[in-house]
């Protein structure tokens, strides 16, 4: 049963992929086996954009690598189109499990002109309008306060919507994330607060990042309930997501669930190498032992839906030429041109903005360019 304030991480996956608890085994197995290629192609996604980064073609990346289960079962647990979700800069397994397509994402990553926004957001932010995904920002918790906002408007309008908010466990220790969840909290508004706890921020462990006992527990301060589950059983996560968005829907007030998982590649590539500098090497292959991805194959295996090694190797080569795909096509759509940075902020544009802009093409005339 899934209940608030827990001592341990809600599961329904053992480590060897054996069910535990009686809703453990319910979900269809086309199902399990969709979720296991959408976590596939975010642990792919993550290797072919790292390589795109070290060969130049972009600038700056943030893998999910071991949050995956984590970001998958948030996507498979809410209504994709329907239900609004503010996430963070390393949610790109969320905004693709929710079916923002593919090439939208790498049009984004590379800032090429076949992306919706036009390279105007940093690399590694993307959105999507028909998904009502919004566009990350990477000031921290920034998202949390207008999160508060979407679902204070859908409960005024009377909407059959929630909003989902995902963050990190160190956003939780910012002003604007207490400030937005209060506020959700007073006003009864429908949202679902996911901490997706992968243990760093960047160098900052944890333990050091706040004296709480557990992230969940902050929720008790705010008069709300505090859910926590196991980040890496992709089960526990869709199940958690999907049971208390229709709580939510039902006129719950917000609930915060914390999902416990770990980051096991650097945080971006500002981080030269992490288990050099700041982390233990051994934690890593702890938590590397404890592969969401792995875990799911172990249990399609006892189910007797074993995903065989020359599937497997088939399904990440048709994964890895998609990207490649994606990004020829990303890159063949060009650069955008200049002017289009001072377009779709502003209905009529400021003055100020339309001289800059008068300059900038004055000067792109004088000097031939
Ligand atoms: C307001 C603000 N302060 C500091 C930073 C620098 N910064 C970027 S990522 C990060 C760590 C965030 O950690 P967490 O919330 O746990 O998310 P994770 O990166 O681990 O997914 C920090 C401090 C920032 N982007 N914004
Ligand atoms: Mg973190």
């Amino acid at each position: 049963m899934l209940e608030p304030f827990p001592a341990e991480p809600f599961r329904l996956l053992a480590d060897d992929g054996s069910p535990i608890g009686p809703a453990g085994g319910m979900v269809a197995a086309t199902q399990l086996r969709d979720w296991w290629r959408a976590m596939l192609l975010v642990r792919e996604f993550d290797r072919k954009l790292v390589t795109l980064l070290r060969q130049g073609r972009t600038t700056f990346y943030a893998q999910a690598s071991g949050m995956e289960a984590t970001q998958i079962g948030i996507a498979k647990g809410i209504r994709p189109g329907h239900d609004w979700v503010w996430g963070y800069y390393r949610d790109h397994g969320l905004a693709l499990g929710l079916g923002v397509p593919l090439g939208e994402v790498v049009a984004q990553m590379l800032g090429a002109d076949s992306d919706p926004n036009k390279g105007r957001q940093m690399p590694h932010h993307p959105g999507s309008r028909d998904l009502r995904f919004v566009s990350s920002s990477s000031s921290i918790a920034s998202q949390v306060p207008p999160a508060t906002g979407t679902a204070m408007a859908q409960k005024y309008l009377g909407l059959d919507e929630i909003t989902v908010c995902t963050f990190g466990e160190g956003a939780t220790s910012e002003g604007d994330w207490h400030a937005g969840v209060n506020m959700a909290a007073v006003k009864g508004a429908p949202c679902l607060f996911v901490c997706e706890n992968n243990q760093w921020a960047i160098s900052t462990a944890v333990g050091r990042q706040t004296r709480s006992e557990s992230i969940h527990l902050k929720a008790k301060a705010y008069g709300i309930p505090g859910y926590y589950v196991d980040g890496n059983d992709v089960l526990a996560v869709q199940y958690a997501v999907q049971t208390l968005a229709d709580q939510i829907r039902q006129g719950s007030g917000p609930v915060l669930l914390e999902c416990l998982t770990y980051r096991v590649g650097s945080h971006s590539n500002a981080d030269a190498d992490a288990e050099k500098t700041y982390r233990d090497r051994d934690e890593v292959q702890r938590w590397t032992a404890r592969d969401p991805i792995l875990r799911l194959e172990r249990h399609l295996a006892h189910l007797g839906l074993e995903i065989t090694a020359p599937e497997r190797a088939a399904e990440v080569a048709r994964i890895h030429a998609e990207i490649d795909r994606a990004t020829e096509q990303a890159e063949a759509s060009g650069q955008p041109d200049w002017s289009s940075m001072f377009d779709d902020v502003y209905g009529d544009i400021p003055a100020h903005l339309r001289q800059q802009s008068d300059d900038l093409r004055a000067e792109l005339r004088d000097t031939g360019r």
